[in-house]
């Protein structure tokens, strides 16, 4: 199962109680139209918005404050849907200005028969005004039919708007101050285009922050590219030199301007998430097909990766907890799969059938359905109801993955060969488990002999510290606080278990001994209840084995325990890289940069005293006295050398500042420090720092695993080679 991807921009209906007044009510400007009875609804609706903006935007802070882009991006991307917009444009622009602009057909400026108004001022300016508007027959029906809805929002919560449209060979504009018109909307020169262009500062009295974030707009932007096929989405960053470096995100990206365009929609999304696997169908099953009034776009690609990646959409939001689109989708592809593998022969039993799990290995699936009235049931919109959308779907791929297979004997034979694979390797793994989980190998009570366990028996305070290398264990155990923390070593280098079956890990004795330590057992039998220590910590050297371990134990994590991830039970020590010492004083450093502040501070105070009290570091140093000797090289750990005699090995580093030898020492191995010291810097927990291992984006997670641990080695080798440095603090 991968890990879901957090869905940064969703709408979340919560109370607001906590949402900034504004300070400005809604006021009619002197220079406005006058208004008749209709506007004075207009008038109470944009204050409704304003009163409780979460209401409409999930909330006032930055997530709330992108939703306005959103909002705004979607009714141009319905204007593609429909088959009118080609281009989308999204400008950032100084002072917090946002432009989204699209050569759709633009908003139709007529005057509506109900409000008498303009019909771009009704969308601009009254709730909920889109829908409606767009009506049956406008051309909007698989859209998501929510055509407009969000522009009136977005313009209640901007202090300026202007929207522009071209249409019938004229511009028109009218301009808006937190949601009123300043002016009717006017003719304001000829255009030989069309479309529409919509430019919003939002309102500082409302959010909490304005500042955007490029890459949270780029990454959207993208998604959402890839769902509505053949739109170019162009993104400019044109903000100002400081507002566009605050932004730390956009830093990253030299290039301020992305474009997008996807020919394949959804299959162009999978070989995307596929691009860096060995893939079994060459050619990407793909549909776009409408049923039962749902439209249905699946794509797919089986990879020789055992676990699923699925994404599914309904009206292009992320619904992470699946629905009934994605049941409707299994039910037919272990049909179809099955009636076309026994046609061919490919089942050689006559009542053998692939299972569910047998066809999901390794698959690669995005699923895009656009439906009316959608249902969820969260309002998160995490999961789908609507029971038309499994008949829709179930139909859809059953009909069009048949014929896929019939018309594509070569991508078959990878598939189905990869499912009846999977179908006896999974039989297999099954016997060996059960034999395994018969002897008892898994159970709670023969816990590993190396595992040095805590007095606890409450999870709650419980850690278990997972260690490389059965000297630093050794120093670990001496220096652990015995009624909280365990230790369990580990030696030699885990298997690889990205490849590897949970047969395979059951019989390694490692990995079993840390399943058998942690208590939860493995694969089905997996409970979380039984979680012996609530924080997990992976303990490693800082050098490049470490580095690997690391990576492996995560990845091991990833793959068989996601839910210790996203529960938040997985952590890596941070012990330090350098100690250095000066007179009888010794400080930690956690990387260079605070070796070198250590170091200008010795230079600038150039007295011994102004050391204490370590404001260099997060950590505090150990008070005098106490264990302030480097520990010897190499050593494993308990005797001590004395610093003024260390040679120049490399591994110490001596100078002289203001006449006292100042040492520093590099930390290559946890086994270099004595139990004291490991305590100190990297156990106690009152000091020490330590990362928490989240997997907030399934897909970055998820291709950093599979480059790192994959067959491919091209990709890990530049990857390995771009992100020497951040590897070190990989936190997934
Ligand atoms: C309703 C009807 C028509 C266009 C639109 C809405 C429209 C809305 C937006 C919002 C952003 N871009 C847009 N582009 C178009 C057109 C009706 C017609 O011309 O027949």
């Amino acid at each position: 199962m991968p890990l879901r991807k957090i869905q940064k921009g969703r709408i979340e209906v919560k109370q607001t109680s906590d949402t900034k007044q504004p300070k400005s009510k809604v006021q009619s400007p002197k220079s406005a139209t006058d208004y008749s009875a209709s506007s004075i609804t207009v008038l109470e609706g944009l204050e409704a918005v304003r009163r409780r903006p979460g209401m409409y935007i999930g909330s006032t802070g930055a997530v709330g404050l992108h939703h306005l882009i959103w909002e705004t991006v979607d009714n141009s991307i319905d204007e593609a849907m429909a088959g009118f917009a080609k281009r989308i444009t999204v400008r950032l622009l100084p002072d917090h200005t946002v432009e989204v602009s699209d050569d759709g057909r633009g908003i139709p400026v007529d005057i509506h028969p109900k409000t008498k108004v303009s019909a771009l001022e009704t969308v601009m300016t009254v709730l909920h005004a889109g829908g409606k508007f767009g009506g049956e027959d406008s051309g909007y029906k698989v859209s998501g039919g929510l055509h407009g809805v969000g522009a009136s929002v977005v313009n209640a919560l901007s202090t300026y708007t202007k929207a522009e449209v071209h249409r019938d060979g004229k511009a028109y504009a009218q301009e808006y101050k937190i949601g009123v018109p300043l002016k009717k909307v006017h003719e304001i020169g000829k255009a030989k285009d069309t479309g529409t262009t919509i430019t919003f500062r939002p309102d500082a009295s409302i959010f909490e922050t304005l500042d955007f974030e490029w890459k949270t707009i780029v990454d959207h932007l993208r998604q959402h590219t890839y769902l509505t096929k053949g739109v170019h989405m162009i993104i400019k960053d044109e903000r100002g030199p400081e507002e566009k470096s605050k932004d730390l995100t956009a830093l990253q990206f030299p290039n301020p301007t992305f474009q997008f365009y996807f020919e394949g929609g959804v299959a162009s999304y999978v070989r995307y998430l596929n691009h860096n696997k060995e893939t079994k169908n060459e050619t990407i099953f793909s549909v776009d097909k409408e049923s039962e009034g749902v439209r249905v776009e699946i794509a797919l690609q089986y990879s020789n990766e055992f676990s699923e990646l699925l994404f599914a959409f309904t009206n292009n939001t992320h619904n992470p907890d699946g629905g009934t689109h994605v049941a409707g989708f299994r039910t037919a592809l272990t049909r179809s799969i099955n009636t076309y593998a026994r046609n061919k022969g490919f089942l050689k039993e006559k009542d053998q059938s692939l299972s569910g799990e047998d066809v999901r290995e390794g698959l690669t699936t995005v699923i895009s359905i656009k439906l009316r009235e959608p249902q969820f049931e969260s309002q998160t919109k995490g999961k789908l109801g609507n029971t038309e959308a499994k008949t829709a779907v179930e139909a859809v791929l059953g009909d069009a993955f048949l014929i896929f297979l019939e018309e594509h004997p070569k991508d078959a034979e990878g598939i189905v060969g990869k499912c009846v694979l999977s179908a006896k390797a999974r039989a297999a793994a099954k016997m060996a488990r059960d034999t395994i989980l018969r002897k008892g190998a898994l159970e709670g009570f023969t816990l590993p002999g190396k595992l040095a366990d805590c007095s606890s028996r409450h999870a709650e305070e419980s850690e278990l510290y997972i260690v490389e290398g059965d000297s630093a264990g050794g120093s670990a155990k001496q220096g652990r606080d015995r009624h909280t923390q365990a230790i369990l070593p580990l030696r030699g280098k885990v298997l690889n278990v990205e490849r590897a079956r949970l047969d395979k890990i059951l019989t390694n004795n490692e990995l079993k001994n840390l399943i058998i330590a942690m208590g939860t057992n493995i694969g089905e039998a997996f409970e979380i209840e039984k979680l012996r220590y609530h924080r997990i910590v992976i303990m490693t050297d800082a050098d490049v084995d470490g580095a690997h371990i690391r990576t492996l134990l995560l990845t091991f994590f990833y793959r068989h325990f996601p839910a210790l991830i996203t529960k938040g039970h997985i952590y890596i020590a941070q012990p330090p890289l350098y100690s250095v010492k000066y007179g009888k004083s010794m400080q930690y450093a956690y990387n260079d940069e605070e070796k070198e502040k250590i170091l200008a501070e010795l230079e600038k105070n150039k007295s011994v005293k102004s050391l204490r009290g370590g404001a260099n570091t997060p950590h505090h140093p150990p008070a005098m006295g106490e264990s302030s000797n480097p520990p010897s090289q190499g050593g494993s750990g308990g005797v001590l050398a004395d610093a003024s005699d260390t040679d120049a090995s490399g591994e110490t580093e001596s100078l002289v500042i203001a006449g006292i030898k100042v040492n520093i020492q590099r930390y290559k191995g946890l086994g270099e420090m004595n139990p004291e010291q490991l305590w100190d810097t990297t156990m106690d927990p009152a000091k020490r720092l330590m990362k928490i291992v989240t997997a907030e984006d399934a897909e970055a997670a998820n291709e950093i695993f599979e480059i790192l641990m994959g067959d491919e080695v091209e990709p890990r080798k530049k990857f390995i080679q771009t992100h020497a440095k951040q590897v070190q603090n990989l936190d997934i």
